[in-house]
């Protein structure tokens, strides 16, 4: 009879990491990225936008060996976040507790349990997008999926609403093969569906283009153009996602109970939870979203693409609180209250940006009061 020890010390640690509830585990070889080239080449060709953190250690994301020293490989886990979930303002991988905290507990788990199993302490460190990485890289190496022309990690079983993470370790493990087929064959269903065409090419993103990028780590305005592409996405975007036919096919219930929604965000479509949004204190903000990835952008973040999504609902019945966020403290979040109002080009809308603009003293603001005048007039 096999007793569990009989197994390889590389199964039993893939098995404990299905155990602690990852949906995906393989193990990769450190080395120079196989898309190093084509990440140095993103990142001259300025698509990172205003992620100057991917440019400053650009030279250890595109080698693994580099980012803990002494390390030999990488366990690299992916964590389902439940494709089935319905569309909706806010993408799915948001909806619930930050992935970072619920990964970084698994894996910190994981590395206990491997020290415990090879008798001594293995040096290593758990990176969940926190580290100078290139996560998918890594995971096509350790065998769990291709890279998608939307430039996700796509699993053939699963899909890719799936959250990476990985452990690196000073440690001597087989790592598995890498995953070498490309299942993408001629589909282009994510390049055409993107609605701000993100894509410059196939698996090359322009993230300064992308909702997810101008809705979460962008901390300036919404460049004027990409406003009304930004449709009703609050925050994130899962468009190239959902038009994928792996997804259509495999994607999975939610199971991990922490990426449960939070109550705020049940039930809500765009305009609901954008009125909510705009109505939030810094007190309610951080208690509603407490232990959530939406706090990344702040409060002024979020209520500017709360003010992009009612500009782009265009509804008369919405301009007392796009008009009461003219007096936000933030001038991001008065710029686009602005900006909203002069989409909706109304009497009370032109009033409430007239009687603003007699009393803004940011000259920014002041800019846009006027624009969204001339545009509520003509
Ligand atoms: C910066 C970043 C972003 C940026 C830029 C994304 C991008 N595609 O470049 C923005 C803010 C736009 C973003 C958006 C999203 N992100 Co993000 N993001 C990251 C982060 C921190 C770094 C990614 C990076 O290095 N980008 C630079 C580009 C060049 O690298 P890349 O994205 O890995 O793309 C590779 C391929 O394009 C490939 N490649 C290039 N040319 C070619 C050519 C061929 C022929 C081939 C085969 C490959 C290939 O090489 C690249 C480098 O490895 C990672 C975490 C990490 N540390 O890796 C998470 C990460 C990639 N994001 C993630 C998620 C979930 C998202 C969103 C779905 C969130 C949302 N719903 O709004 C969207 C998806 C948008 C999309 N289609 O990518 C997950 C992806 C999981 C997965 N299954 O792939 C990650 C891994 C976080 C995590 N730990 O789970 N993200
Ligand atoms: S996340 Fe949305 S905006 Fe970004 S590339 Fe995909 S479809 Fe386009
Ligand atoms: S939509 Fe088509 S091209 Fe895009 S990632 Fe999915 S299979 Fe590949």
């Amino acid at each position: 009879m096999t007793t569990a020890h009989a197994l390889s010390l590389e199964h039993r640690i893939k098995a404990q990491a299905y155990g602690l509830g990852f949906d995906l585990a393989g193990i990769a070889p450190l080395g120079i990225a196989d898309s190093a080239e084509a990440f140095d080449d993103w990142v001259a060709r300025g698509y990172a936008g205003d992620m100057t953190y991917l440019e400053r250690r650009a030279e250890v994301r595109r080698d693994s060996r580099r980012p803990v020293p002494g390390a030999t490989c990488a366990v690299v886990v992916g964590l389902d976040y439940g494709g089935r979930e319905p569309p909706g303002p806010v993408a799915r991988y948001a909806r619930g507790d930050d992935y970072h905290d619920v990964m970084l507990d698994k894996l910190r788990t994981l590395h206990a349990w491997i020290a415990s199993q090879v008798g001594r302490d293995v040096p290593g460190k758990a990176y969940v997008d926190t580290g100078p990485v290139l996560e998918r890289d890594l995971a096509r190496r350790a065998g769990l999926g291709w890279l998608g022309k939307n430039t996700m990690l796509l699993n053939p079983k699963i899909g890719s609403y799936v959250f990476l993470g990985s452990l690196f370790l000073a440690l001597d493990l087989t790592p598995d093969a890498p995953f070498e087929n490309d299942h993408c064959g001629r589909c282009t269903r994510c390049l055409d569906a993107c609605p701000t065409h993100a894509f410059v090419a196939p698996h090359v993103l322009d993230a300064r283009q992308c909702i997810s990028y101008l809705t979460i780590e962008l901390r300036g305005a919404i460049p004027d153009a990409l406003r009304p592409l930004v449709g009703d996405l609050l925050y994130g975007c899962d468009v190239c996602q959902e038009v994928c036919p792996w997804n259509q096919k495999f994607a999975r219930q939610l199971r991990e109970a922490a990426f449960t929604p939070r109550e705020m965000l049940v039930e809500r479509n765009a305009r609901d939870l954008a009125l909510a949004v705009l109505g939030l204190s810094r007190e309610e903000f951080s208690t509603a979203f407490a232990g959530s990835p939406m706090k990344r952008p702040k409060l002024r973040g979020l209520k500017r693409n709360a003010a992009a999504v009612l500009g782009n609902s265009g509804n008369q019945t919405d301009v007392p609180v796009l008009a009461a966020s003219l007096s936000d403290p933030e001038p991001l979040v008065r710029s686009h209250a602005a900006w909203a109002l002069g989409r909706i080009r109304s009497a009370s809308s032109l009033a409430a940006l007239r009687d603003r603009l007699a009393l803004e003293d940011d000259a920014e603001v002041a800019d846009e009061l006027r624009v969204a005048i001339e545009a509520s007039v003509t």
